[in-house]
């Protein structure tokens, strides 16, 4: 996908400013925010999953252009289902991240505007640009349902711009990319050229097994297994990572092992393969299961985790 737009001439002939600053990418679970980030950055940075609220983190993709630089920010889906510690972590994050950018960017599901969306398109700061991105647009080939959705969706609030949008086949994504940097403050980039987001590697490493973890156990997955890393090397052509599936019970583990440990092994060779692609060299991956219980049990044990 083309990131690049031609600098627009100021009158007086005067060069077009730079701009910069942060997007944020903001919604309910499942809209598509992860799949969004990784189409403008070109490079799978974020995990995305059928399941709802996949993201636990923010995590930053950096869009560099001769004009602008663009730091997206992909965050948690708001749900209002259930109230455990992870869930009040995680929508106290997606609210802060709006709060935190220059422009936000707000992705609903273009086959249905819920009451969720609603609850948390009226959290949103009303102070600076709020872009109402109606994504999944591929699945939707009825015009007429796609506009009545966008009536109820402004009836809510206000949007500078309804932008329908496809994250899985980037249908009109540069545009969304176009309107967002033309609303960022002037000013230098932030990041070097060639930064593609502000996480390490040992932190891209633990989401992707999570993601296969998430993929591999669909339903069947504890809803609070997480992946500690417990070794990240870095050799010149080499990562060797050591790292273990949490679990909150004894019994929860056979199922991430699946019958004679063919499911972990899955979950590692699938991984792998992805890191391989993303650090571009190889990687040695050894992961294990493991008990830890009560880790996601309060605010405070979830901070060890690296939950703000
Ligand atoms: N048809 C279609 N599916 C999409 C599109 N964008 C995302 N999806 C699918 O929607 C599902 C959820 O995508 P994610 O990107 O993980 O959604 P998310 O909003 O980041 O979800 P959470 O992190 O759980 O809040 C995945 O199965 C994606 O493949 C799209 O444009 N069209
Ligand atoms: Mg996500």
């Amino acid at each position: 996908m083309s990131t690049s737009s031609t600098p627009v001439e100021q009158p007086g002939g005067a060069p077009p400013a730079h701009r910069s600053g942060h997007v944020a990418i903001v919604g309910r679970p499942n809209v598509g925010k992860s799949t969004l980030l990784n189409r403008v950055v070109g490079q799978k940075l974020s995990i995305t999953s059928d399941r709802p609220q996949t993201t636990r983190h923010r995590i930053a993709g950096i869009v560099t252009r001769p004009d602008a630089q663009l730091v997206f920010i992909d965050s948690p889906g708001y749900q209002t289902r259930k109230s455990n510690a992870l869930n009040r972590v995680l929508n106290r994050t997606a609210v802060q991240v709006a709060t935190d950018a220059d422009v936000v960017v707000l992705v609903c599901d273009a086959r249905a505007w819920t009451p969720a969306d609603e609850r948390f398109a009226k959290l949103l700061p009303t102070d600076r640009p709020v872009l109402l991105a109606v994504n999944k647009i591929d699945a939707v080939p009825d015009k007429a349902r796609l506009l009545e959705l966008v009536k109820k969706a402004t009836a809510c609030r206000e949007f500078d711009e309804v932008v329908p949008i496809s994250a899985r086949t980037g249908r009109q994504v540069s545009l969304l990319l176009d309107l967002c940097a033309a609303r960022l403050p002037e000013g230098p980039a932030l990041y070097d050229a060639d930064s593609l987001t502000d996480r390490s590697e040992r932190f891209l490493a633990a989401e992707l097994i999570r993601e296969k973890l998430f993929r591999q156990l669909g339903d069947e997955l504890p809803y609070d297994s997480t992946v500690e890393i417990e070794m990240f090397e870095e050799l010149p052509k080499l990562r060797r990572i050591h790292a273990a599936i949490l679990v909150e019970r004894e019994g929860q583990k056979p199922i991430v092992l699946g019958a004679r440990g063919e499911r972990i092994k899955r979950i590692a060779s699938d991984a792998r393969h992805d890191l391989e692609k993303l650090f571009g060299c190889k990687v040695y991956l050894e992961l294990f299961v493991k008990v830890k219980s009560g880790w996601a049990a309060t605010e405070q044990s979830l901070r060890a985790y690296g939950y703000e």
